[in-house]
């Protein structure tokens, strides 16, 4: 999609730190880490939010998760690690292509900010 961030880092127009990629997803590390291990995890194809990813391609939200945990055990977060979506505006999302944000490495506090 035009002017779409996540789009652009997936097609490599815009770089980033990739650390696993799967049929369906591309990991990479936040640009503004909020934890030791911060990692988006997007689905190749945009969509808006997860909810809209869930409607249009459910194999592939299963992927993300799927990958979001095969990244935080790679790093050594099997057992402790957040999986958050922030969907829309209100709730802090920033970028309208469907990310899962991996986040460990230290106390993650609840109810979160
Ligand atoms: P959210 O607020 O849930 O929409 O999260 C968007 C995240 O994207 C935020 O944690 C910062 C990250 N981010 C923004 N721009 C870039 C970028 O150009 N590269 C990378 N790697 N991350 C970015």
């Amino acid at each position: 999609m035009a002017d779409c961030l996540f789009c652009a880092i997936v097609s490599g127009d815009v770089p980033a730190e990739v650390v696993h990629t799967t049929e369906r997803t591309l990991a990479f590390r936040d640009l503004n880490p909020q934890a030791p291990l911060h990692v988006l995890v997007v689905p190749r194809d945009h969509h808006a939010n997860a909810a809209d990813l869930a409607a249009g391609d459910p194999e592939a939200s299963a992927e993300l998760v799927r990958t979001a945990a095969a990244v935080a055990a790679a790093e050594g977060y099997a057992d402790d690690y957040r999986l958050v979506f922030n969907t829309g505006a209100g709730a802090g999302q920033t970028v309208f292509h469907t990310h899962l944000h991996v986040l460990a490495g230290r106390d993650l506090g609840w109810p979160p900010g």
